[in-house]
This record gives C-alpha cells, structure tokens and sequence, in this order.
C-alpha cells in the first residue's frame, strides 16, 4: 500500500462527503442542533426498529432500553433471515445466533454467541452486562444462563428454513457455505438520547449453513458494534470474517474521534481495510455510524447499501456511499 499524504487524505474525505451532499433533511436538522433523539440502523429492515426504538424513548426509556426492544422487532419477525427466529441455520441444521449491546454512559457491554434456542438473544446480552461480571457467554453456557434468567426456550427455525437447509444439506453444496451473500439482514442499531447519551446493538444468526460453532463479528464489541459515549457509536453488517480481523466498528469511533464526519469515517475505515486485505474492496462489509452531534452516515463495499435513520420528526431509508464511491482516487 502506498502511504496517503495529509492532503490526499483530506482531499478524499472531502470528495466523499461533497459527492454524496446532503442526503436528507436529517442532515439539516443536524446542521441546526434539532436531532436528538436519533436512530440509525442497518438496511432497510432497520426502520421498524428504529420506530420501536423512538417509542420506547418516549415513553420515558433509555438508550439502552430502545435498542433492546427495538431489536426485538427485527429478532421476532421471521420473515427475516439471519436474524433471530427464522435465521438460517448453520450447516448441521442449528439457528445458532450472536448478538451484543453497549450502553455510553457505564461503557458497559455484553454479548452471547452461538446461542440456541432463545428468541432474542438482544436480552440474554444485556443480562449478562447487568447480572453477570462478564461481557461475553457462549454456546451451551449463554443458554443455560438464559434459561435461568427465566428466557423461555423457542424453536427458532421455521418450516421454510428448515426446508431450505434439507435441499442446501442434500446438495451436501458446501460451497454455498463460502457465499455469504444470500443472507443480508444483521441489524446493528445505533440510539442517541435527547440527552446526548448512546447506546447500541447488533443481533445476527450469522453466514447462512455456517460451521457449527462459528462466531461472526456481530457479538464481538469493537468489531460488529463499538459505544463511545463521548464521540459515537458504529455498527457493522456483512462478512463478519473481514470486519473483526481489523475491529471494524472500532476504527470507525476513531475516525469519529479525529473529527471526521460518521459518513467519512465509514469512508475510511473500508477504504483502510481494503487497503490490506488481499481481498481489496471485495470484502462485502459495511458499516453505519451516529456521532454524538447527531450527524450520521454509512457506506458499504457494494452497489447499494440501505439504512434506516430515524428522529422525532421523520423516518427515512438512506442510501449509504458504495463501492463507486470508495474506489475513486483524488487525481
Ligand atoms: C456475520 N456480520 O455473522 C454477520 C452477518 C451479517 O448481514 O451481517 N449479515 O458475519
């Protein structure tokens, strides 16, 4: 990689951001100090649960308690499928799910991995930040802990996915457990208060037929999700193998942190990590952000990339910056 100069580096963050221009009235209403609270999520599906989120915000809940339970609208919605109940199994037949929260204020944070059998894994993470000393359980012990939390045990796969998995397993493709593509639903959400504090999450059944017992970036804090109450937050969606080897989120609430807008700051860090990985910008991630002004953005390593952004005044699917938009060079 040749290394970028200071003026190159500004000068392709402000390409970035003058070429996308103001994407809608949120970005005014940022500009003009009226945004919190906010919701940002990742794809379109995200916008129910944006609108969940901003309910529980006004009937005097958290950050934190927003980002539960909206959550729990993408985890209990089994038309989607690599979330929650009716999430793709992995290869041996298992709906195994990660999911992770973070709350500012405490930098508090858990997380569960690999967990069977329990419709929103959302919960069970915010449980082991609050009852337990530790941040992460997975596999058997996230469930028997949850069960013990009194979560009831769910039969999460569905007649269709069930189905899918038999054709997928009899075709014995285990190439299609290489293409992660076909399943794109991961919600990672991103709450502002109207007091200025964040909160975040991330739930996921992962890469579709999946080995068993793998664990993807959605759990992992500093990869799938990062929290930084005096900054931002920043979630990511996509191959979760080529997020959590470079910390993904993380690097995100640092550029945020050097002052760069979210939008650039998603920017960036893809651009970073391409500029590494042998794969180059074939890496299928992407990643949203809300800074602690309520300015927020996204961008992907595809042709599109939708999320969802919601304030006490509208609710919008965005498009974040593509792939086009990453690869162009400052001449
Ligand atoms: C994973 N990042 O398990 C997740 C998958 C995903 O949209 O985001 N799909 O790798």
């Amino acid at each position: 990689m040749t290394k970028m100069t200071r003026r190159q580096f500004i000068g392709q963050t402000a390409l970035a951001a003058g070429a996308l221009n103001a994407t809608s009235l949120i970005d005014e209403g940022a500009a003009a100090g009226r945004v919190a609270p906010m919701m940002v999520s990742t794809w379109r599906h995200g916008k129910p649960a944006n609108e969940a989120a901003l309910e529980v915000l006004r009937t005097g809940g958290s950050p934190l308690d927003a980002v539960e339970q909206g959550i729990w609208v993408t985890e209990a919605d089994a038309r989607e499928s690599s979330v929650g109940i009716g999430g793709i199994p992995n290869a041996d037949g298992a709906v195994q799910l990660d999911a992770c929260i973070m709350e500012g204020p405490g930098h508090g944070a858990g997380s569960v991995a690999a967990l069977e059998d329990i419709l929103h894994p959302i919960s069970v993470a915010r449980r082991v930040m609050e009852q337990t000393p530790h941040v992460m359980l997975v596999g058997d012990g996230a469930r028997k802990f949850a069960l013990e939390q009194g979560f009831e045990q769910v039969e999460l796969l569905t007649e269709e996915r069930r189905r899918a998995w038999l054709a997928w397993s009899e075709q014995n493709a285990r190439e299609k457990a290489e293409n992660p593509r076909f399943s794109h639903d991961t919600v990672a959400l991103l709450v502002l208060g109207a007091n200025g504090d964040l909160a975040g999450g991330c739930s996921t059944s992962g890469w579709g037929y999946k080995l068993p017992g793998r664990v993807g970036d959605s759990p992992i804090i500093g990869s799938g999700l990062y929290v930084d109450n005096e900054v931002g937050a920043a979630g990511a969606t996509g191959t979760g193998e080529n997020v959590m080897r470079y910390c993904g989120s993380f690097m995100v609430v640092e550029y945020m942190r050097q002052g760069l807008h979210p939008r650039d700051a998603c920017i960036e860090t893809i651009r970073r990590i391409a500029s590494k990985d042998p794969l180059g910008f074939n890496l299928d991630i992407h990643f949203i952000a809300l800074d602690k002004r309520g300015r927020q953005g996204a961008a992907g390593c595809s042709t599109r990339f939708d999320y969802s952004v919601t304030t006490e005044t509208s609710s919008e699917v965005l498009q974040g910056a593509g792939t086009e938009l990453l690869q162009r060079t400052v001449p």
